[in-house]
């Protein structure tokens, strides 16, 4: 049996693309995602976010499951096409659908946390290059500064972004997001600027002087790992590392890009322009939190002839029905590591959970996988603070069964079942699990 600190807090996320639905409704316009899921090939069976768990109008339903399962959190995203449907044009209709959401949060006792982009930009913004166009900056600092005027103070979480290294690599580079371009120079120009954007978010937040409330952002973590002694795999892992993690980490923590990055990536993508000199010290802005995403990990083994001399390969452990590996202490390797190299602010775990084939059955589902997955997690979790570790929070990704983007539907990640043809939701074995951890604050072996 291992327990958790009093304050610990537990939580579920979601984000407005993947689960709300009513994508016309209200004045919303469309969002990247709406347009590139709609381009045949881009998402599994052509899936699209139109309806998803319709949770735009079955928000009071949804409050209430979080209730049933006595989280004392809830993380959930803004849509920003939602507040600003054009240019800036702010949209009242949208907005008030978060205060309402959040009034119904704070009504039963759950602590709201919102993340202002979960990669929803406006089809609008992307029209104008998205965030190849460092104009990016001022329409998301627009939106930011809009959302902590009205809802600043009653929201005592901000993240600024989820998963900038999804937002700009996975999209603008490996082309599996919107907008689905594949260019490394403006993966690495849409990261800056994503970055910079953050930066931007927190200084107008402590100009606005919103005293009760906190600011961080959420990074998704993948720490990586030599496929053998040999001193080229070494190479390709520091490497790896710096693709997915220092790149994100060095200028929000130190003030600074990775030099070996800078160098390797310069023969690929030529001079990095267009970083101005104060760039850096706006993204480095100190944040009150680092919320950190994570999964899996990786192991690589060198390739002279790939960009980041490393190609992965398969891990020995049980993998989800994302292919990820299972690998739980990879999480308190991670941990560890940021204490160590980067920060002792208070850290959490923002999103952590998997997916996994559910078979529903007379309204059960039998999900001991992820049982399993969430629990070995949670032990390293306990074990990190147990040794001093400064993690204040969990949320299980996710609550729901969602629109898994260029996945679509075909993969479930949430601990509640949804049926998208009748959009009913069954609460599986793994939510009554955490119920109980929740309610008891420990888990037993
Ligand atoms: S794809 C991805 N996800 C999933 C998504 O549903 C959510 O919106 C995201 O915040 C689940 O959580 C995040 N993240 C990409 C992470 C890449 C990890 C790769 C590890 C494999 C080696």
């Amino acid at each position: 049996m291992a327990n958790f600190p009093k304050d610990f807090l537990f939580g579920v996320a979601t984000s407005s693309y993947q689960i709300e639905g009513a994508v016309n409704e209200d004045g919303r316009t469309p969002s990247i995602w709406d347009t590139f899921s709609k381009i045949k090939g881009k998402t599994y069976n052509g899936d699209t976010g139109d309806i998803a768990c319709d949770h735009y109008h079955r928000y009071k339903e949804d409050i209430g499951i979080l209730k049933e399962i006595g989280v004392k959190a809830y993380r959930f995203s803004i849509a920003w096409p939602r507040i600003y449907p054009e240019k800036g044009k702010f949209n009242q209709k949208g907005m008030d659908f978060y205060k309402k959401l959040i009034d119904e949060l704070l009504k039963n006792n759950i602590k709201p946390v919102a993340t202002i982009y979960h990669w929803d930009l406006p089809q609008w913004a992307g029209d104008l290059g998205g965030w190849l166009n460092r104009d990016s900056i001022y329409w998301y600092s627009e939106y930011s500064q809009k959302l902590f005027k009205e809802i600043g103070d009653v929201v005592p979480m901000w993240i600024t972004h989820n998963e900038p290294w999804c937002a700009s690599i996975l999209s603008y580079g490996i082309g599996e997001h919107a907008p689905g371009h594949k260019d490394y120079r403006e993966a690495l120009i849409a990261a800056h600027h994503i970055l910079l954007s953050h930066g931007e978010a927190v200084k107008i937040f402590r100009d606005m002087n919103i005293k009760e409330s906190q600011i961080g952002i959420t990074l998704n973590l993948t720490p990586a790992y030599p496929a053998t002694e040999k001193e080229e795999d070494y190479l390709a892992a520091k490497y790896a590392d710096g693709f997915s993690n220092r790149w994100f980490l060095d200028p929000i923590f130190k003030g600074k890009y990775p030099v070996d990055m800078i160098e390797l990536y310069k023969k690929e993508i030529g001079e990095f322009d267009f970083i101005k000199n104060e760039d850096l010290g706006i993204i480095s802005q100190p944040i009150d939190f680092l919320g950190i995403n994570f999964y899996s990990r990786s192991i690589v083994k060198y390739d002279e002839n790939s960009l980041i001399k490393g190609e992965a390969v398969e891990g020995p452990g049980k993998k989800t029905d994302m292919g990820w590996e299972i690998s739980p202490e990879s999480l308190y390797d991670l941990l560890k590591r940021i204490d160590k190299e980067y920060t002792n602010m208070p850290i959490y775990i923002t999103e952590n959970g998997a997916a996994f084939k559910d078979i529903v059955n007379k309204d059960e589902v039998h999900d001991q996988e992820r049982i399993e997955y969430v629990k070995e997690h949670l032990k390293y979790a306990i074990k990190f603070i147990e040794d001093g570790g400064n993690l204040k929070g969990y949320f299980l990704w996710s609550l729901l069964d969602n629109f898994e983007w260029a996945y679509g539907y075909s993969k479930r990640f949430g601990i509640v079942y949804v049926d998208f043809e009748t959009q009913k939701r069954i609460l599986k074995d793994s939510a009554i699990w955490y119920k109980e951890v929740i309610n008891k604050n420990l888990i037993d072996n």
